[in-house]
């Protein structure tokens, strides 16, 4: 048993992982434990740019010494393997974005007929940003507006990217007197290749300038503009009861999980699922009905806006074909495991890749086309339906689901603060600079089978409520608490301290808010500047009682997301070895040197005690810069009165949330 609770910290996690040992199947656990990291490559010592090398930056004195073929020194290599990460990690969520902003410009055309503008007000929020006139103007026109706005920002040459200016000010100037403001984000991405491709830039530091000017460009640019335009197309997020883990397959309907990254073709399913013709055929393959289940971040997608339960995240993808249940699983982009195509065979599971941009082989493909995407997502459904009767009895079927409440958009965040009428992000400001809230940190990224996957984000929840921060998850990081039962707000009166319990009483959340998928770190950093707004905290983001963990990150979109909060100026935690290790020199610039620029470090720490301690090192330092009340557990300056329910009811009875917390 010992054994087994070395993979997984998760309880169901294991039960299934064992069954699969029993029965020779191989998840990425096993594959985890054969194949050893190359300690050179993990280190960011191995370069192979060109086809002189690879070329092995090793030794004793390495990072004085050891050059490659064509005299590139450690730093020089260490440096561009990074900001090869960054571009690929900001390529990924950007793409991701280009497509939600042409799906955007087919919606308001009419061209792609399925999809409407869901939710205007923030339609116009986001129209005011970018300057377009909304008033007294057709929706779609706005709508039409706001999508060529958003497609400039990709391809611009000169210039800046709209959402810079969503900054607080102080932030921006930093960001121009470094040169690390971007153009157009695929000019970033294409300049971040060039740079590091043989012969270019070899300096460290101006290598890394240029991955912070790409990561700016994912997070004020690829993630920002994707959140909004999922909200304006599919409805912003306020918080929704739901259900995780494994436990949320039945029986005895059809089960189908979304799983992936973009939100378009899973929000057609979840709308034809419900549609009478589509039960009634599950009905008509002996099915008592369609259970719809989520995956990754495709899953934080749908459970923010409709409740759909979760089965996890990234090393949940496995194990969840393993519960025999799954009759199909739709793929698109981003962290899909391939093993899942070859896993499949062995039970009933239909694997569907849907995007044009991705397949695996032995999966059936699907192709997803937003002109018509009510078919698709009809045939998809259909297609389930169908396998619903090949199901056969072996699977380990696990019966564990825990409660979690989701949704927590920074609009939603504002309005649970003062009501739609004083909507503001003055109460925890005040609960901040009090000291009942000793900071925040954003709980994000991957699990991941090299350590006991999903231990880490566990420990970190539950000791870091303890000790009164209140945590915003996105990613997989939700997912691991998702499944462990963390997202309610029982989770505050059972584990958070005296400070963060009372505010969560009063305002009646968790002490966990799960803010969305991983491209919805962007809500993040607009919160955070929304907080520099009010007042009383940091003028900037940087200095402000907050930090970033992504302790079990495996994928290099966690490292793009990871710089564009360190030079957004929030510090950054990452588990696991560094990628930069090999090299003292880029370890100084990603720490000492970013710090004293943007106030955001970089570090990498694989011991969790010692991350939960530089995390609460870096918000008790940024008290005390801020001249804040020196944190104390239970005893707290004086603070206006939170808003409760009553009085938040009060005052607006017309916005009802979709829940009574
Ligand atoms: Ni984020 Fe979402 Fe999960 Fe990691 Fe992958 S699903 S985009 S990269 S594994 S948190």
């Amino acid at each position: 048993m010992d054994k087994h609770l070395m993979k997984s910290a998760d309880e169901a996690s294991e039960k299934i992982i064992e069954w699969g040992e029993a029965h020779k199947l191989e998840t990425c656990f096993e594959r985890a434990e054969k194949l050893k990291q190359c300690p050179i490559g993990e280190t960011g010592a191995c370069c192979k740019v060109c086809h002189m090398g690879p070329c092995r930056l090793v030794g004793k004195n390495a990072e004085e010494e050891a050059r490659g073929i064509c005299g590139a020194t450690l730093p020089t290599v260490a440096a561009r393997n990074m900001v090869r990460m960054i571009a690929a990690g900001t390529a990924a969520h950007s793409d991701h974005a280009r497509d939600m902003a042409f799906t955007l410009l087919a919606a308001a055309t009419g061209e792609a007929k399925d999809f409407e503008i869901k939710d205007v007000r923030k339609l116009y929020r986001v129209a005011g940003y970018l300057d377009i006139e909304f008033e007294g103007r057709p929706v779609n026109d706005v709508a039409k507006d706001v999508a060529l706005k958003f497609i400039e920002d990709f391809g611009r040459q000169k210039g800046e990217l709209y959402y810079l200016k969503r900054a607080p000010k102080k932030t921006q100037e930093r960001w121009r007197k470094w040169g690390v403001a971007p153009r157009g984000i695929d000019r970033e991405v294409c300049e971040a290749m060039h740079r590091t491709s043989v012969g270019v830039d070899h300096e460290p530091d101006h290598l890394l300038l240029h991955g912070l000017r790409t990561a700016i460009a994912d997070g004020w640019g690829g993630c920002m503009i994707a959140t909004d335009i999922t909200d304006i197309l599919f409805g912003t997020p306020r918080p929704v009861k739901a259900e995780a883990s494994f436990g949320i397959f039945k029986e005895d309907e059809v089960n189908l999980v979304v799983h992936g990254h973009e939100p378009s073709l899973a929000e057609m399913i979840v709308d034809v699922a419900s549609e009478p013709d589509m039960i009634a055929y599950a009905k008509s393959k002996g099915a008592k009905g369609i259970n719809l289940g989520g995956m990754c971040c495709t899953a934080n997608e749908v459970l923010m806006r409709h409740g759909i339960p979760t089965a996890g995240g990234f090393t949940n993808q496995e194990l969840g074909i393993m519960t025999g249940l799954v009759d199909a699983m739709t793929v698109d982009v981003q962290c899909i495991m391939p093993a899942i195509a070859e896993l499949s065979k062995k039970f009933h599971t239909k694997i569907i890749t849907t995007s044009e941009k991705a397949k695996i082989p032995g999966a059936m493909h699907v192709e997803y086309d937003e002109h018509r995407a009510r078919e698709i997502a009809r045939e998809i459904v259909k297609i389930a339906c169908d396998n619903y009767q090949n199901r056969k009895t072996e699977g380990s079927h696990i019966t564990d689901k825990f409660p979690v409440v989701a949704g927590f958009s920074h609009e939603y965040i504002e309005y649970m603060q003062g009501g739609r009428w004083r909507a503001s992000f003055r109460p925890l400001n005040d609960a901040i600079m009090a000291g009942r809230i000793r900071g925040v940190v954003g709980l994000a990224g991957c699990d991941n089978p090299r350590v006991p996957s999903t231990g880490i984000h566990r420990y970190l929840a539950t000791e870091l409520i303890k000790n009164d921060v209140l945590i915003v998850s996105t990613g997989c990081g939700s997912a691991a608490c998702g499944t462990a039962g963390y997202l309610t707000p029982e989770m505050a009166l059972e584990h958070a301290g005296p400070g963060l319990r009372e505010v969560c009483e009063a305002i009646g959340i968790p002490p966990i808010l799960h803010a969305g998928a991983c491209v919805d770190n962007s809500r993040i950093l607009t919160i955070l500047s929304a907080m520099a707004e009010e007042g009383g905290l940091s003028d900037e983001i940087g200095g402000m009682p907050g930090v970033g963990i992504a302790p079990e990150w495996m994928s290099e979109k966690a490292i793009a997301i990871g710089c564009y909060f360190c030079g957004s100026g929030v510090p950054i935690i990452f588990g696991g070895e560094s990628p930069v290790g090999a090299s003292q020199e880029v370890t100084r610039i990603m720490t000492d040197v970013w710090w004293e620029r943007f106030k955001g470090p970089m570090h990498f720490e694989p011991d969790p005690e010692k991350m939960l301690a530089l995390a609460l090192d870096y918000i008790d330092k940024a008290r005390e810069a801020l001249k804040l009340k020196k944190y104390e557990p239970g005893k707290f300056g004086a603070e206006r009165v939170l808003m409760d329910m009553a009085a938040r009811r009060e005052l607006e009875k017309a916005a009802k949330p979709h829940i009574e917390l």
